[in-house]
């Protein structure tokens, strides 16, 4: 765990600091290994990137780099707090752990005797992705209970089954292999700011000759730097990859040889091939002709050729059927398989920690699993979908009332008065606002936890680098101290944190040989180990087996059958679109926005952060001049963005980044910093996805209307929106 002192600021070394190993436990591929620094006091003085890490080279991004403002914020909740007010009032009052838990057990006692534990809702989702803060945490102990269970489906549900239809697995190369390809598609995907240690691997292939495609609708941070920016009409991908194809099928360069052996269905995806010639491409996407077609003879005739998506595609109503369109693309020109070539979409399935010992739903303890409700539909579900009713709600590791869709609903629910609500979290969040208890959580600087990355190929360990903060407990605590009060004494209810691991990499280790003396011992002096993946078969399916039911990838797919879905891809209009973008909208036409992930934040987490939230300015609507100016819109002038839903206020960016007839605003903002106490969720859909259940975010037609004269608005947007500072 102590290495070499480390370095001060003023470039001293100070031999009285302690280097602790750790992992950055945000929703991010990166999962960054970290060095936290602790003085003699035992506080954490910086926090940095390690310098001997493959991917994350000795630097952190914008956000964690302020990680120590997070930890020491000075509205961190240090206690327990009861609710001395009404919901939402934000008035509470201290009490002691005993009080709050046991208060809690009680109150869940009584609601399964009388209504069954189903009633009982936990609501997670990527606060931490630790394998105990997160995995063990989301299920032991309500398996144990028999709680509602919760489809986790807010954030790449429909891509992934999209990606397991089609190839049977998410393994991806690390990001060390993309100096490897000749010509890269990052395609609904924006790693600048979502997975920024890509990067420089980016920049060092294009300085060797690599060429760089992005495609997006917005002009991002990412497609700043390609080589070429390809912007289609939002929800049109599918149309796009598909007329592709018809231009190499109908100009013979396709891989027909390596289709013939390795896929199945061709014949079926050759026929709806057929019906996207790319002048229909052309009209569906918004784009030119030869711009399709320059792409797709670029992309078949190029070796290594990778096409990299994340999940930020998926969230349409289309979005499952455009993510297993693209993931046909890499078959069709014999890619899969080729260093540097294939699919980048996620390595998660390198590793699959084993279930049994995650979870243990096997044991006889544990009741028959009950109802699962899909967490998209929070707001719903709250108020009168659930039959029967949820009647105890316990959020952690999320923040629904800001970054669920259709946030309106979640918040009417949260006000229910027969709705017992806990929270546990390191801030009062909006959602925190609303509960009956709030339970304090320690920060990763606090607690112990592994690590399994879904954008490299190493896990991390973290060690604790300070004492909890008051009296901050982490999430498996809290399981551990329910589990006493609710009577449940199973062991595998009261281990703590580091017997936990060993029991996941045990039973892990002995069925999958890419664990193999990966131990507890050596990750808590390591922090960092690379999964023992041999060299040559780091490249995805190079054997060219599939793990599809035919071993193959399937272009056809009975599972798609069997779930009900169009076995073979399409492109299917999204439910919510402007019938003709060939022209100009007009003053009164709803538009699509575009709401994807803010550099400064992740989801909500951060955005309380005043540097952060300094840096990333506004909740601004980007907005094509032609747009704005038929609706008599200018840069600066706060406007009420609106549908059937709800509305919110942005401050307008007229703005090259978008096309006309397509908008674009950032997320996740606290609504409890704006003027209205609302962030775009007030307009997102709850709508679920054609797969899987998955969000459908960024399909949402808008109104735009300024709601302030000319003679207010300011010509810098970030002064026109002093007002949502945090006050
Ligand atoms: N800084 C930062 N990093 C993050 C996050 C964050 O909030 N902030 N969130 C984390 C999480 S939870 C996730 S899931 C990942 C997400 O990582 P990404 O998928 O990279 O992020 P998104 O911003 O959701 O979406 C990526 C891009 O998809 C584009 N897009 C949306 N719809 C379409 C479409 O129909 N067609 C095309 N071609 N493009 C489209 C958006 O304009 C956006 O630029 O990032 C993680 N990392
Ligand atoms: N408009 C819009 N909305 C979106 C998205 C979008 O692109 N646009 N993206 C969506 C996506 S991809 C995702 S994944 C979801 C994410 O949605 P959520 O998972 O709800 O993520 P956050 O809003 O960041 O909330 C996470 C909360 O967990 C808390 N937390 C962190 N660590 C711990 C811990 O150890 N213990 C406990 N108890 N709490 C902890 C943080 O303080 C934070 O408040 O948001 C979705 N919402
Ligand atoms: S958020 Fe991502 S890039 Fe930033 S430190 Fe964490 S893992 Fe690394
Ligand atoms: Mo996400």
């Amino acid at each position: 765990m102590s290495l070499k002192p480390p370095i001060q600021n003023d470039g001293r070394r100070n031999t009285n600091l302690r280097v602790v190993y750790g992992a950055c436990p945000h929703d991010c591929p990166d999962t960054c290994a970290l060095e936290t620094h602790v003085d003699e006091h035992g506080r954490a003085v910086s926090v940095r990137g390690r310098s001997n890490h493959p991917v994350t080279r000795g630097w952190l991004c914008a956000k964690v780099n302020r990680y120590l403002e997070r930890v020491y914020h000075p509205e961190r909740v240090l206690y327990p707090l009861r609710r001395s007010g009404p919901k939402g009032s934000g008035q509470f009052s201290r009490i002691s752990w005993d009080e709050a838990i046991a208060e809690i057990a009680e109150r869940w006692q009584q609601i399964s005797a009388q209504h069954g534990a189903e009633c009982i809702l936990p609501y997670s989702y990527a606060g931490t992705l630790g394998l105990v803060q997160g995995g063990v945490t989301d299920s032991r102990f309500w398996n144990r209970l028999g709680a509602c269970q919760l489809v986790r489906s807010i954030c790449g549900y429909a891509a992934e089954e999209a990606v397991m239809l089609t190839v049977g697995g998410r393994l991806a190369p690390a990001p060390e292999d993309l100096i490897h390809s000749k010509l890269i598609l990052i395609w609904g995907s924006n790693p600048a700011s979502t997975a920024p240690h890509v990067m420089p691997f980016l920049r060092e292939a294009q300085r060797n000759g690599t060429r760089i495609v992005v495609i997006d609708p917005i002009r991002t941070l990412t497609a700043r730097s390609a080589d070429q920016h390809i912007q289609p009409l939002p929800g049109t991908d599918a149309a796009l990859a598909l007329s592709m194809m018809h231009v190499m099928v109908t100009e013979g360069l396709h891989d027909a040889a390596w289709i013939e052996q390795h896929s199945v269905g061709w014949e079926q995806l050759r026929e709806r091939i057929m019906q996207y010639p790319p002048e229909r491409g052309a009209t569906i996407t918004g784009l030119a002709r030869e711009t399709i077609v320059d792409l797709a003879r670029a992309y078949a005739t190029t070796s290594p050729a990778l096409l990299r998506i994340s999940d930020g595609i998926n969230r349409h109503t289309n979005g499952g059927q455009t993510v297993r369109t693209l993931v046909c693309l890499p078959a069709v020109v014999g890619q899969y398989g080729v260093r540097g070539g294939g699919l980048m979409y996620s390595t998660s399935d390198w590793l699959k920690w084993n279930k049994a010992a995650v979870g243990h739903s096997h044991e006889a303890a544990c009741p028959p699993p009950t109802r699962s409700l899909n967490m998209n539909r929070l707001g719903a579900i709250l108020t009168g979908e659930a039959d029967p009713p949820i009647y105890s709600l316990y959020v952690y590791n999320a923040n629904p009332a800001a970054s669920t869709p259709n946030s309106s609903k979640v918040v009417e629910g949260l006000q229910r008065e027969d709705l017992f609500t806990v929270v546990h979290e390191l801030f009062e969040t909006d959602t925190a606002r609303y509960a009956d208890i709030i339970l304090p959580a320690t920060s990763q600087l606090e607690q112990v936890d592994l690590h399994k990355p879904y954008g490299h190929l190493s896990l991390q360990y973290n060690t604790p680098a300070i004492e909890p903060l008051g009296e901050a407990r982490s999430n498996w605590d809290v399981m551990r101290a329910l589990s006493t009060a609710m009577g449940f004494e199973e062991p595998w209810l009261h281990q703590d944190a580091e017997s936990v691991i060993q029991e996941v990499l045990a039973a892990t280790a002995a069925q999958q040989p890419t664990l193999q003396g990966l131990t507890l011992e050596r990750f808590q002096t390591e922090g960092s180990i690379p999964l023992a993946i041999p060299e040559h078969e780091r490249v995805p399916f190079q054997d060219g087996v599939f793990r599809t039911p035919s071993k193959k990838v399937e272009f056809y797919s009975e599972q798609a059958i069997a779930k009900g879905y169009d076995p073979v891809p399409d492109w299917v209009p999204e439910v919510e679109a402007r019938r003709d973008s060939s022209r100009l909208a007009t003053r009164d036409e709803l538009l699509p926005l575009l709401c994807p992930a803010a550099h400064h934040f992740i989801s909500s987490t951060f955005g309380n952060q005043q540097t952060l939230i300094s840096k990333e300015r506004t909740p601004t609507l980007r907005i094509h001049a032609e747009d704005a100016r038929v609706r008599g819109i200018r840069s600066g002038q706060l406007v009420r963005v609106s549908n059937e839903r709800g509305w919110c206020h942005l401050v307008a960016e007229v703005s090259e980044d978008v096309r006309p007839g397509v908008l674009a605003t950032t997320s996740v903002w606290w609504p409890k910093f704006s003027p209205d106490q609302r962030n775009v969720n007030w307009t997102t859909s709850d709508r679920l996805a054609d797969f899987n259940g998955g969000s459908t975010f960024y399909t949402n037609l808008v109104s735009v209307q300024a709601v302030e004269t000319d003679e207010t608005a300011t010509s810098a947007p970030n002064e026109a929106l002093g007002v949502f500072v945090q006050q």
